[in-house]
């Protein structure tokens, strides 16, 4: 086993974007672009000589390979072990869970989320700090510079792990412990949920699926539902991993768990769906004849939370990314506990989280999660939600609405417009950047403009901002429409647009979404064009 150092040349397109570095399979797969972005990564850390570097994927097509890569790269840079995923899988939140258990220095995602996997998919890798959180921007804007003029990169030469057997082998002067991915993230849901309640659930003939998408929940949820809380076999469905997701889409969305929704509608449907992402971290909620959106679910997870063991003592706060809907606001406001509005990306809810300001976070992607990790979590999600309805005795169509009672409804959805042009879709974001400061006090198809700004951050932990985060255009009647362009995508650029209004407590909760927010869907129009420029006639996806 030699360790060498390559010469390499730098590729001008490794910047990481709201969830690391995410790219088609085939951009990965030329020569050095894997050992070029993780010897970068590498570049920028301090101090992890000796320490622990934690590894693991969500199993779609090239995650060994990269994984292999990055172990011996990892050995001829210096770390002292390495703690990977059996079979290299780790769930994002597993993945957190294991860097703070184990007091790592850091630790490699390697995941493209919810985009589809295979051969012609996408792959993603992203770098996460010793808080088991994404890295923060001024360590991403780094590792981008370093990408831009890196020369060489170390590495060790030596033959595959074998990433199957748990246990302990070793490359180079640095040891490499396989271990299974899903028993500490079980034993740490276990700590935080009444297991004993929702076993009772269960065996009171409580009925549910859970959709693991051929990703990497699967084993997951096949331990912890069905071994630990004894829900019967069969609940969890497409449980096992496969490289290209069972040729899915594993987004967790109305679209393509079309199939469980239209079950879950009907008088006889489960009483429970669910459903998690590529890599564990999102989570849909749907309970027999009532779907209940991201925004809610955060609103109502908060809300409720003090009916789980963990959270017994109540929240210190919540934190939602911008474009997510008020509904949380409502409840912290209620609680008279602290609200934080960030960017959109987990990374930017880790400070507020470590310095003990909030304990639940959410995003209206999807993503919910607390303080027990630094990543959103998809299951947890899932066992806050079984808990509350355990503890409340009644489904979770009696509890939404019950929730709207007592706070109001906010409506909410979100517009993609996928695989735009790039240049088309600047235009569009800069023409209206360009308009905001006329707008306030102005009438759009019959609303007065409050406010219109490009939202700005300041973390009130450590100072950082981040700027240019979303454009945001709120009406005097407190509806709000916001355009951003996704930083996730891998091919041409993504526009969203989120809309919402609220309607009071004594209001109207049961109109259908889409109708309720026909004004804003047009206020947005008017105001971006995008399908008159985007030759759209309709968005690619509706949430
Ligand atoms: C999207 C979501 C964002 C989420 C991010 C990563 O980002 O909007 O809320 O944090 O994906 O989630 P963007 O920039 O495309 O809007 V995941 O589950 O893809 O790691
Ligand atoms: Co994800």
């Amino acid at each position: 086993m030699t360790k060498k150092t390559i010469e390499t040349k730098p590729y001008p397109d490794q910047k990481p974007g709201t969830s690391g570095l995410r790219k088609r399979v085939k951009v990965y797969q030329q020569p050095n672009y894997v050992e070029n972005y993780i010897q970068s990564i590498f570049d920028c850390l301090e101090g992890f000589e000796g320490k622990t570097l934690v590894i693991g994927g969500d199993g779609r097509f090239y995650n060994e390979t990269a994984i292999q890569k990055a172990i011996k790269i990892a050995a001829a840079n210096g770390f002292g072990k390495v703690l990977v995923g059996q079979n290299g899988l780790l769930s994002t939140p597993a993945a957190s869970n294991i860097i703070r258990r184990y007091e790592a220095f850091g630790g490699l995602v390697l995941s493209a989320s919810h985009n589809p996997g295979g051969p012609e998919g996408d792959f993603g890798i992203k770098y996460n700090v010793a808080n088991g959180g994404p890295a923060p921007e001024r360590i991403t804007d780094a590792v981008f510079q370093r990408t831009q003029v890196i020369e060489q990169y170390q590495i060790i030469e030596a033959p595959d792990l074998d990433l199957g057997a748990i246990g302990t082998q070793t490359v180079g002067e640095m040891s490499v412990e396989v271990i299974d991915p899903v028993a500490d993230y079980a034993e740490l849901m276990a700590e935080l949920f009444d297991f004993d309640a929702i076993c009772d659930l269960f065996s009171s003939g409580f009925t549910m699926t859970f959709d693991a998408l051929h990703a990497v929940t699967g084993p997951y949820a096949h331990e912890i539902l069905e071994n630990r809380l004894g829900a019967p076999a069969g609940t969890v469905v497409n449980g096992t991993p496969s490289p290209d997701f069972g040729n899915g889409h594993p987004d967790p969305n109305l679209v393509y768990c079309k199939d469980m929704y239209d079950a879950l509608m009907q008088p006889d449907g489960p009483d429970f769906g669910a459903a998690s992402d590529g890599d564990g971290d999102r989570n849909l909620i749907i309970g027999r004849g009532r779907f209940v959106t991201p925004s809610d679910s955060l609103a109502l997870l908060a809300a409720n939370a003090h009916l789980a063991p963990a959270y017994s003592k109540g929240i210190a706060g919540i934190a939602r990314s911008m474009p997510t809907s008020a509904a949380a606001d409502r409840v912290a406001e209620k609680r008279g506990i602290e609200m934080h509005e960030t960017p959109t990306g987990w990374k930017f809810f880790g400070n507020l989280l470590d310095a003990g300001r909030v304990t639940i976070c959410g995003e209206e992607s999807a993503g919910t999660g607390s303080d027990h990790v630094r990543e959103k979590d998809g299951l947890w999600a899932v066992l806050l939600w079984l808990n509350i309805v355990a503890v409340r005795k009644q489904s979770v169509d009696e509890i939404v609405t019950e929730h709207w009672a007592a706070y109001g409804r906010n409506y909410y959805t979100r517009h993609d417009y996928e695989e735009v042009e790039s240049d088309v879709a600047n235009a569009i974001m800069d023409d209206l950047r360009g308009k905001l400061d006329g707008l306030p006090g102005t009438q759009i198809n019959g609303a007065e403009v409050s406010s219109a700004d490009d939202f700005s951050y300041t973390d009130p932990v450590d100072g950082s901002t981040a700027h240019k985060q979303g454009i945001r255009i709120v009406f005097k009647d407190g509806s709000r429409v916001v355009i951003r362009m996704s930083g996730t995508g891998t091919v041409g650029a993504t526009l969203r647009v989120y809309l919402e209004r609220y309607e009071p407590p004594a209001g109207q909760h049961d109109l259908e979404t889409q109708t309720a927010l026909a004004q804003q869907i047009e206020i947005a129009e008017s105001l971006s064009q995008i399908r008159a420029r985007t030759g759209r006639t309709s968005p690619s996806v509706i949430t």
